[in-house]
């Protein structure tokens, strides 16, 4: 899997992050959150950058000045790719619990929301895919939106304030579902919860296609291109403005079953 790297700036750290990482990082570091996402051309969608409560992150060097907060396991991978400082070395500066960065305020690359995101709890992120750090684009993920509705409606339960998860919904792109596919896809299911993971599926998979193939940008610079020809162009500009950069999954191993 081809995934964009996004590099999500810390503006300004939650309380317990901060007592928890003090004196363990220089002074001058610049610490990015590194969700991977295989929808570059969603970022202008951003409200949030979702955590796992979980998973306990490590800290990374990448450059003399850049850490990234990501899996162990996405480190091992970015290190072998020769994105991490020393060439196949994953050391982890330093540790971090996704629970304790939950209001962490960091900036969304491209996003209309230009004062930064907060950092919010999904407990569905998997461990082992990607970095463990997702970008929430509700508009056109049904995770995300299912999510962004449940933390809106449950904000004492999730322990966060309830104004940070209520970063406007926007559309970004045309479908002819519609230009909030993640929202009507969601409705049309039925979906309630982002527990629900058998209909969520169904919904992704839908929004995927439908997205790439259908799909007409209605934003940025490349507003009233179709998907499929704005989405590398989209990457390439992030790349380019060093926002962001190219990372690969290892393909999983295929596990038979015995029945
Ligand atoms: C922003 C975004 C905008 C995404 C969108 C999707 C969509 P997939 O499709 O299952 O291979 N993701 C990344 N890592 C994780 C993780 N560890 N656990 C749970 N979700 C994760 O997964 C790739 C997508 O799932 C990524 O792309 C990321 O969300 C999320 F409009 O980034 B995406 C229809 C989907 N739309």
């Amino acid at each position: 899997q081809e995934y964009t790297g996004l590099k999500m700036k810390v503006l300004e750290w939650a309380p317990k992050a901060r007592e928890s990482l003090e004196g363990k990082l220089p002074a001058d570091a610049n610490v990015f959150l590194v969700p991977a996402t295989l929808r570059p051309e969603t970022m202008y969608g951003q409200n949030a950058v979702f955590v796992s409560p979980k998973i306990t992150y490590g800290i990374f060097k990448a450059s003399d000045t850049d850490y990234y907060v990501i899996t162990h396991r996405a480190a091992r991978n970015m290190a072998y790719q020769g994105i991490l400082f020393k060439e196949g070395e994953f050391p982890s500066v330093t540790e971090i619990d996704g629970s304790a960065m939950i209001g962490t305020l960091v900036n969304a690359p491209l996003s209309v929301h230009t004062g930064g995101v907060r950092v919010l709890p999904m407990e569905s992120i998997l461990p082992t895919k990607g970095t463990g750090v997702v970008t929430s684009v509700p508009s056109d993920s049904p995770a995300d939106y299912v999510m962004t509705m449940d933390l809106r409606k449950k904000a004492a339960y999730y322990g966060i304030e309830q104004e940070w998860a209520e970063l406007e919904i926007i559309p970004i792109i045309d479908t002819p579902t519609g230009d909030l596919i993640a929202k009507s896809l969601v409705e049309s299911l039925k979906i309630s919860s982002p527990k629900d993971t058998v209909q969520l599926e169904k919904a992704k998979d839908t929004a995927y296609t439908e997205g790439y193939y259908k799909g007409r940008m209605k934003i940025g610079a490349w507003s009233g291109q179709s998907v499929e020809q704005a989405k590398p162009l989209v990457r390439k500009h992030l790349i380019d403005e060093g926002l962001a950069f190219p990372y690969a999954e290892p393909e999983r191993k295929i596990v038979s079953r015995s029945s």
